[in-house]
């Protein structure tokens, strides 16, 4: 190996940090913006992510691993300990952990919560996102800051906005990403490469698949029932032109609600996810969607763990 390329390797920052915090508060957004990908999905619903999703940062001199993990809240099924213990997994596995609060909203007992899980872990270094910093006026950002800071946890604040999804264009724009790369870069140690620098998510194909169509079952669901959704793409399909799906909920009237009066809804899920689905998999052509019932699946470790969660 020649000398330069030994240098080089030696002052590679790379690790690992994970994004926590209250469901909804914007942490798949933000990670989103920060890849500038979508690796994770996006909705209006708090508990919209399932499962730890990895978001690789790769850039000349290092490689950033956020951990995108499930907001954070009161188990009230064995689903709801499963995304708490994600996060737990999530803070453990991490170099640096980012704590995420909207700008908008108090920080509340569920906030603290969140902060007793990594005050312990001395040795990680702690930042906060003030996130939807777009949402309040700058008077009442230098508040929230204060507020944040009284709480003598943090080595870094870092107000951000970050759009929204990838394919909708909205009215604000990303702030602070490249200050708050910054602060996590001259964090880090010193690393190897731990994925290939093309990659930028560790998910596998058919679970982005799947996860592609369950943002759009999700849109149109009340906050109730968004939790009784699950999405399974079979498995051998996703290397053909048909692919073809299964939505899962647990009841029989939730089964009503997602097909919709005559099949409406489920084929504006089927449209909107192909159109989803084609832009991430050149192959796809077309979308078979079926709606089946899996009783109480949030309760049930066979199904949470056939639904990877
Ligand atoms: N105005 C504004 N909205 C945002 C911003 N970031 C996220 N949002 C919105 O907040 C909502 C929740 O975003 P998510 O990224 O799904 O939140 P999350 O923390 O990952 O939620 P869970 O996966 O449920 O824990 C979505 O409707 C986003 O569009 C932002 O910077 N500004
Ligand atoms: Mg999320």
């Amino acid at each position: 190996m020649n000398q330069s390329k030994i240098a080089k390797t030696d002052n590679f920052k790379s690790g690992f940090v994970s994004i926590v915090g209250r469901p909804n508060v914007g942490k798949s957004t933000l990670v989103n913006a920060i890849i500038g990908k979508r690796v994770a999905i996006v909705s209006k619903h708090s508990g919209t992510t399932q499962r730890n999703v990895k978001g690789i940062y790769n850039s000349k001199g290092s490689q950033i691993v956020f951990i995108d993990t499930p907001g954070f809240a009161r188990p009230r099924k064995t689903l709801g300990v499963r995304l708490n213990d994600s996060v737990h997994e999530g803070i453990s596995d991490s170099d640096i952990v980012i704590f995420c609060t909207p700008a908008d909203e108090k920080i509340g007992p569920g906030d603290k919560k969140i902060i007793d899980s990594f005050l312990d872990k001395n040795s990680r270094k702690k930042i906060a996102c003030i996130t939807k910093a777009d949402k309040i006026s700058k008077d009442a950002l230098i508040n929230k800051i204060v507020e944040v800071d009284s709480l003598n946890v943090f080595d870094e604040i870092v107000p951000v906005t970050a759009k929204g999804n990838p394919d909708v264009k909205e009215s604000q724009e990303n702030q602070n990403l490249n200050e708050l790369l910054d602060l996590i870069t001259s964090a880090l140690p010193n690393g190897p490469k731990y994925y290939d620098s093309t990659d930028y998510s560790t998910e596998d194909e058919l679970t982005f698949a799947s996860e592609l169509i369950r943002q759009e079952v999700l849109q149109g669901l009340q906050d109730e029932l968004m939790h009784s959704v699950a999405v399974l793409v079979d498995d051998d399909i996703v290397k053909a032109n048909e692919m073809r799906a299964t939505i899962f909920v647990e009841r029989d009237s939730q089964k009503g609600i997602v097909i919709g009066k005559k099949g409406a809804n489920l084929g504006n899920i089927r449209r909107r996810s192909l159109r989803a689905l084609k832009k991430e998999f050149e192959n796809v052509e077309s979308l078979n969607l079926k709606v089946k019932v899996a009783k109480n699946w949030q309760k049930d470790t066979k199904m949470l763990e056939r639904f990877s969660i």
